[in-house]
């Protein structure tokens, strides 16, 4: 029993947490670079612009832009058979609006991409990563407002026809249904550009604008596929699977409810339409929807090809329990309470290496469509030693258990898996809080979270464990 021969080993990051080239190119701003940095007590803020004497992390990223060469070389000595990243949409369209596409930035993906078809490497590739130009959120509303549904069109249309031939793998939009906490405003500004707290029904807004970004990644996979018919293009959830707390019936039907709004934007990507419970939900909540037949049609032609999906750990719910997530990172709900069955990261998220397997089972029985687990990691403190090793084996624990678990719902339960991309192969800006101290990578970047740092790059012991993995395509662990 093994894993398939072709399986994608390769690492994860993001656009706006990495590459830097903000301020020195024709890139635009996103909503990503409005960000300031924050810490696990104190959030992240969302400013009107960039304000002089603020801190945003995101500028300098790890300066990727400017490093790309060594860094890729970097994954190729691990043996990446892929790299996700995403096209930062403003380096495309610098404010969204645009008739042309800026070719500053269209040459700078072709020069990535040609880097790492060098080595062999296949660029996974998210449209969509936390990075809508600032512009469209502040003059449209983001996703709150339907003509976005045809800026992004066009942005993925450029993309696909750019790079077809560079390119196989797409996703469209990353995590989309992270607004599903629609009163933490981190998640609907990152997703859609948009501030659900300032509307009348902020639950209802977050639909609307969710409706109109499934639109608009539909038409992006029919678009791509007429491009290349070749292309896999799937969507991106962060996949939390929900226990119930106790054996409680009320736990277990709540655990259910609650999983439906995890589904929620995963069932409509797969199915090409509504899932019932959520259209009783519209009707139950007295939700006036603008969605078209138009619309509807759009959905059904559009559905994906595979489920890439992040997942860092589980959630619990018991149905006696009530907690504020205004503030929640860790994708908890009203209800959430500790496990006591598993431990927590520094920053309360559970670890729970089984419930990988449990999720993949779950996505798989639900849906047969092919998986990827385009993110799985450990965020955690690292210190680099005089000599310049970093010992981390907390991490090679954490990823060590969850591929056994990976392997399990492949070799056992025969689960459809593409690939695995830890999440932030090389350290980077951490999303939810904007530190570089929470630290997921292979490679350590000398970058602290005051912006010091050389940004020199070395190799943690986790690297030389990792390019084991691949080189023996998991079996040597
Ligand atoms: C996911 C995002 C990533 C990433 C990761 C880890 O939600 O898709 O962009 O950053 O989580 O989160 P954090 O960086 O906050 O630890």
């Amino acid at each position: 029993m093994s894993l398939p021969k072709d399986f994608l080993w390769g690492g994860a990051l993001a656009a706006h947490q990495f590459e830097g080239g903000v301020l020195d190119t024709t890139k635009g701003l996103s909503v990503a670079d409005v960000m300031t940095g924050g810490n696990v007590s104190t959030p992240r803020v969302i400013t009107d612009g960039v304000k002089e004497g603020l801190y945003y992390p995101n500028h300098i990223g790890i300066d990727f832009y400017h490093h790309y060469k060594e860094d890729i070389k970097l994954f190729a000595e691990m043996g990446f058979k892929c790299f996700r990243t995403s096209i930062a949409w403003t380096r495309i369209f610098p404010l969204g609006d645009e008739e042309q596409p800026d070719e500053e930035g269209l040459q700078f993906y072709d020069d990535v991409f040609d880097e790492l078809l060098k080595y062999g490497i296949e660029p996974v590739i998210t449209l969509s990563h936390f990075e809508m130009p600032y512009h469209l959120a502040k003059e449209y509303g983001g996703f709150m407002n339907r003509k976005t549904i045809d800026f992004f069109v066009k942005f993925a249309e450029v993309c696909f026809k750019r790079y077809k031939d560079k390119v196989k793998y797409w996703m469209t939009f990353n995590e989309i249904n992270n607004q599903m906490n629609y009163k933490n405003d981190i998640f609907g500004w990152t997703n859609s550009g948009a501030h659900f707290g300032n509307y009348d029904n902020p639950e209802e807004a977050m639909y609307q604008c969710g409706h109109y970004e499934l639109v608009a990644s539909a038409k992006a996979v029919k678009i791509g596929h007429e491009i290349n018919p070749n292309f896999l293009i799937g969507n991106m959830i962060a996949m939390v699977p929900i226990y119930p707390f106790s054996c409680r019936p009320a736990d277990m039907v709540l655990s259910t409810e609650m999983m439906h709004q995890r589904w929620f934007f995963c069932d409509v990507q797969c199915r090409g339409h509504y899932p019932r419970y959520a259209l009783k939900m519209f009707e139950n909540k007295g939700f006036n929807l603008d969605i078209t037949e138009e619309d509807k049609k759009a959905l059904a032609a559009g559905t994906v090809d595979y489920i890439g999906f992040s997942y860092y750990m589980t959630n619990t719910v018991d149905s006696t329990a009530h907690k504020d997530v205004s503030k929640s990172l860790d994708g908890s709900s009203e209800h959430s309470v500790a496990n006591p069955f598993i431990k927590v990261s520094d920053w309360g998220w559970a670890i729970d290496p089984e419930g990988l397997r449990y999720a993949l089972n779950q996505m798989y029985e639900r849906y047969e469509k092919p998986l990827f687990i385009v993110e799985n990691g450990f965020g955690a403190i690292d210190k680099k030693e005089e000599d310049g090793s970093c010992h981390d084996p907390y991490r090679v624990d954490y990823l060590r258990a969850h591929i056994e678990q990976m392997k399990k719902a492949v070799e056992i339960d025969g689960v459809d898996l593409m690939g695995y991309t830890p999440w932030g192969c090389i350290d980077c800006v951490s999303f939810t809080t904007g530190e570089m101290k929470k630290r997921y990578g292979f490679i350590y970047v000398d970058r602290n979270n005051d912006g010091s740092g050389t940004l020199e790059r070395s190799k943690k012991d986790s690297f030389d464990w990792y390019k084991k993995v691949v080189a023996s395509n998991g079996e040597d662990l």
